[in-house]
């Protein structure tokens, strides 16, 4: 795939279509040590600021949680069909404003985090009234969202997972997740809710200790196993998910596009095996070079998918108060929207940079006759090649200059 698209060279730069989500713009920011510093503003100011911030061109597409939209009720899981329903008034007024406003809701995620009656996990929870409740509220949240329009539903792994090892059924576990996730393409499909498809969101730990779903390798082969493989993806929290644990995100994200399996990614930014960060793109202690260099790939891999935030303001950038939760909130999404500008146009650049392309053209220099004994299937042809060895050994690659050049881009030298 790279060296399809070197030989073509990188033609169409594009900006990418951004989704600022229900659950950044509303977070309170409090963290384990504290409460929110933020007063919480309801679903309906959620929606007026993203109506502002299209408005000034900042987003195209937001995503929610249910839960962020709307409460949910256990003994009236089906109150969102119900149009006396003060849940179905809400959802009709932000589906009013988003409407108006040209905005379209992209994705709708089940929140099986929040409610105490999850605390040991949603679709994996070894108790099967509480998969039953689980699989009850995504059918929920599938209607939500398919009443917004939204085109794929997100799995997030959340609290399937562990902290204690013997607590586990693990001889059902993954049968548990598995059953959990064909549940919503049995829905969809049955019900006919023109959804695109679905994505795990896979984490390593947070909120559990340890989670069912840590990387983008478990995600896509527990989706290889699925009744419908074709309706799901992955969506990577680039950087924080992979780099929570000191794996990287471009590896990741590299993987998910070359297995045709990146429908979105979310983003932010994180330190190295730390707490999850949700920092903005580029704001924090970290993450530079990482989150360029993964808007970098995406271009040259010819990605088409869009980015949805997944960060909040830093806890130090707030101000608690009445009069300050909606301007904090407004600076917040200017903030990020132009902190990942500023990396996508570096992103753009360096894709376009000669310098550096010819730079990588030694490093992967080819061979035409040995690459066509490679793809080839053929034994023979790749037993009767002969190398050169001698001049193989000895060759400089020129790893290190090509990232002194681009440690000078960044630096705008
Ligand atoms: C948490 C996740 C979560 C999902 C949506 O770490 O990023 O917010 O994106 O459920
Ligand atoms: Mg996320």
């Amino acid at each position: 795939m790279w060296k399809t698209i070197l030989e073509g060279g990188i033609s169409s730069i594009m900006k990418r279509k951004i989704s600022m989500p229900y659950w950044c713009v509303g977070n309170p920011v409090g963290d384990p040590f504290g409460p929110g510093v933020l007063n919480k503003i309801s679903s309906l100011e959620v929606t007026d600021l993203l109506v502002e911030a299209r408005r000034e061109g900042l987003i195209d597409f937001t995503a929610a949680h249910d839960c962020d939209l709307v409460p949910w009720d256990p003994v009236n899981n089906n109150d969102d069909q119900d149009e006396s329903s003060s849940v179905f008034q809400t959802l009709k007024s932000i589906k009013e404003k988003l409407g108006k406003a040209d905005i379209q809701f992209k994705m709708i995620s089940c929140n099986l985090h929040a409610d105490p009656v999850f605390r040991n996990g949603g679709i994996a929870n070894p108790d099967p009234r509480i998969r039953i409740l689980a699989a009850q509220k995504v059918m929920r949240a599938l209607r939500i969202g398919h009443f917004l329009g939204a085109e794929y539903f997100t799995y997030w792994v959340a609290r399937d997972g562990f902290e204690c090892q013997f607590s586990v059924p693990w001889e059902n576990t993954y049968r548990f997740l598995a059953e959990g996730l064909d549940l919503v393409s049995n829905y969809v499909q049955e019900e006919n809710l023109g959804y695109r498809g679905g994505t795990v969101e896979y984490k390593p730990n947070e909120p559990r200790g340890e989670s069912f779903l840590p990387t983008v390798g478990h995600s896509l082969a527990l989706i290889s196993r699925l009744k419908r493989p074709d309706f799901w993806g992955v969506n990577p929290e680039v950087l924080q998910h992979d780099q929570m644990t000191g794996l990287t995100s471009v590896g990741a994200v590299a993987f998910a596009v070359a297995a045709g399996k990146l429908f979105f990614i979310h983003v932010g930014n994180q330190k190295p095996n730390q707490f999850d960060n949700d920092n903005p793109p580029l704001i924090g202690m970290d993450g530079v070079k990482e989150f360029v260099s993964i808007l970098y790939i995406l271009e040259r891999m010819a990605w088409e998918g869009y980015v949805e935030f997944d960060n909040h303001p830093l806890r130090t950038d707030t101000a608690p108060g009445g009069e300050n939760r909606l301007n904090v909130r407004r600076d917040y999404i200017r903030l990020a929207v132009e902190s990942y500008k500023a990396a996508e146009t570096k992103a753009e650049e360096l894709a376009q940079d000669e310098k550096i392309q010819s730079a990588q053209r030694k490093i992967w220099e080819t061979d035409t006759q040995a690459e066509k004994a490679l793809g080839s299937g053929s034994l023979s042809e790749v037993d009767a090649y002969r190398c050169d060895y001698q001049s193989l050994v000895r060759e400089r690659l020129g790893i290190g200059e090509l990232d002194l050049l681009i440690a000078r881009r960044l630096f705008g030298q």
